[in-house]
C-alpha cells in the first residue's frame, strides 16, 4: 500500500479546524487533526510545503519510520507548529493501520483498559453565584467532575469566563487579540471563596478542578495551592508558567493540592524533568499537539512510572478527529486519569460524522474501525477560514502577562 494524496482541509464551522487527508492507492484513507488554535496557517504552511510532499509514495504503515523521518528530517526539532504538523500525520496514519486492520485505534495500542472515559465539564460564571449555577446544571446532567472558573470583582473578563452577555467563552473570536486585565491580589482572594462554597453547595462527592491558566507566580501558586487544601481539589491545573520545570517542585514542596500541566506542552522533554521529580500529579498534553499517538505513548509510560496520570487537554480547539484520537487513547492508556470535554457546537459535529458517545459526564469509544471520525468536505468547504486570536492579558499598571 502507498500513500497517494495527502492534503490540508481548513474550515471554520464556528471555529477554526484544521485537518489532514492522507489517501492511498487502497482507497483507505485516514485522517488528523492539525489544529493550532490562533496559529492555524502556520501548521497549514510547515505541512504543505515542507513535510507533505515527502510522504507521497510511501508506506502509510511504516508509523514510526515516517514520525522519525519527519522529527529528525527537520533538524530543527520540537515547538508547537513542528510538534502539531507530525501530529497530525501520526493519527492520519494511525487511523489508516487501523482500518485496514479493522480495528479500532485502542485495540491496535493493546485494548481497553476501562469501559467509559471519565470527563470533567466547564462551569463558568461572571461572579461566584453564577458559576456555581453553571455547575449545578453539570451536577444535574450526572457529571463527576467540574472544572469552575469565575470572574474577579472590579476586573473585567477573563480566561474561562463569558464576554459581557455572552453564554460561553471559547472560542476566541477577534481578527487581532483582544487585551483583558489581570489583577492577581483579587485572584487569590477569590478562588478559595468560589471553592468553599461549592463544597458546601454539592458535598464532598463531586471532583472539582480548577485552572489557573499560568497567570501565577510560584510562590503566589503554593499559597492558592494550601487555601484549596481543605476543598480537596482533583487538581490545580498550570499554577505556573512551565517553561522552568522546576518551579512545581517548589509549588508542590509548599500544598498537597494535586498538580496538573501540560496542554502547551509538545514533547516529552517539556515534563521529563518535573515528571521524574514527583512534581506533579496530572499530564496534560494532548496527541494534537505533542507528536500524535507515537509520542503520547512516550509520555504516558514515562508518567506512569512516577505515579503521574493523564488528564488530556480536550478544549474546543482539539477538533473531533483530534479527540477521537484521544479517546481511543484514554480507552487504552493504563495511567488515566480523566478527560476534558468542551462540547462542539451542533454545526461542527456535521461537518466531523462520529458515532462516539457522550452521556451525564462520560465518554463511550465508538468500534468503528480507525478513530471513526471522517470529514464532510463540501459542507467544510462552506466554512472558509477566518482568521481569530487569542486575547493579550495585560495588570492594571499595563505590564504584559501570562494570559
Ligand atoms: O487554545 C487555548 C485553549 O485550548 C486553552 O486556553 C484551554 O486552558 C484551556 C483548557 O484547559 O481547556
Ligand atoms: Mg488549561
Amino acid at each position: 500500500m502507498r500513500i497517494t494524496s495527502a492534503r490540508v482541509i481548513v474550515c471554520c464551522p464556528g471555529r477554526n479546524l484544521v485537518t489532514l487527508k492522507i489517501e492511498t492507492d487502497d482507497g483507505v484513507h485516514g485522517l488528523g487533526d492539525a489544529t493550532l488554535n490562533g496559529r492555524e496557517i502556520a501548521v497549514v504552511s510547515y505541512l504543505e510545503n515542507h513535510l507533505l510532499p515527502a510522504l507521497i509514495g510511501r508506506d502509510p504503515a511504516a508509523i514510526e519510520d515516517i514520525w522519525h523521518y519527519a522529527y529528525l528530517g527537520a533538524y530543527w526539532r520540537r515547538g508547537p507548529v513542528t510538534m502539531t504538523a507530525i501530529a497530525a500525520i501520526d493519527v492520519a496514519l494511525w487511523d489508516i493501520k487501523a482500518k485496514v486492520a479493522g480495528m479500532p485505534i485502542y485495540q491496535m495500542l493493546g485494548g481497553a483498559s476501562r469501559h467509559r472515559i471519565m470527563a470533567y465539564g466547564h462551569a463558568e460564571g461572571e461572579d461566584i453565584a453564577a458559576c456555581l449555577d453553571s455547575a449545578q446544571g453539570f451536577v444535574d446532567a450526572g457529571y463527576d467532575a467540574i472544572r469552575l472558573q469565575c470572574g474577579l470583582p472590579g476586573v473585567g473578563t477573563t480566561y474561562g469566563v463569558p464576554k459581557d452577555g455572552q453564554t460561553r467563552y471559547e472560542p476566541a473570536d477577534a481578527d487581532l487579540p483582544a487585551e483583558h486585565v489581570w489583577n492577581t491580589a483579587r485572584y487569590l482572594n477569590q478562588v478559595p471563596k468560589l471553592f468553599e462554597q461549592a463544597r458546601r453547595r454539592f458535598g464532598d462527592d463531586v471532583h472539582l478542578l480548577h485552572d489557573v491558566h499560568h497567570r501565577l507566580t510560584p510562590i503566589e501558586a503554593a499559597r492558592l495551592g494550601r487555601d484549596l487544601e481543605p476543598y480537596h481539589l482533583f487538581w490545580m491545573e498550570d499554577s505556573v508558567p512551565a517553561e522552568n520545570q522546576a518551579a512545581f517542585a517548589m509549588v508542590r514542596s509548599h500544598t498537597t493540592t494535586p498538580l496538573a500541566v501540560g496542554e502547551v506542552f509538545n514533547s516529552i522533554h517539556d515534563c521529563r524533568e518535573m515528571i521524574q521529580s514527583g512534581s506533579i500529579d496530572y499530564i496534560r498534553t494532548s496527541l494534537t499537539h505533542a507528536g500524535g499517538i507515537t509520542h503520547m505513548r512516550r509520555i504516558a509510560h514515562l508518567a506512569e512510572l512516577h505515579h503521574v496520570r493523564t488528564g488530556c487537554h480536550g478544549a474546543t480547539d482539539i477538533s473531533p478527529v483530534g479527540l477521537a484520537a484521544t479517546l481511543h487513547f484514554d480507552t487504552w492508556v493504563p495511567n488515566f486519569g480523566i478527560q476534558e470535554h468542551m462540547p462542539h457546537d451542533d454545526i461542527v459535529a456535521a461537518v466531523f460524522p462520529s458515532n462516539h458517545r457522550f452521556e451525564a459526564g462520560y465518554f463511550r469509544v465508538d468500534d468503528t474501525p480507525g478513530h471513526g471520525v471522517d470529514i464532510d468536505e463540501r459542507l467544510a468547504a462552506d466554512y472558509p477560514f477566518k482568521r481569530a486570536s487569542l486575547p493579550v492579558n495585560r495588570l492594571e499598571d499595563g505590564t504584559v502577562w501570562d494570559w
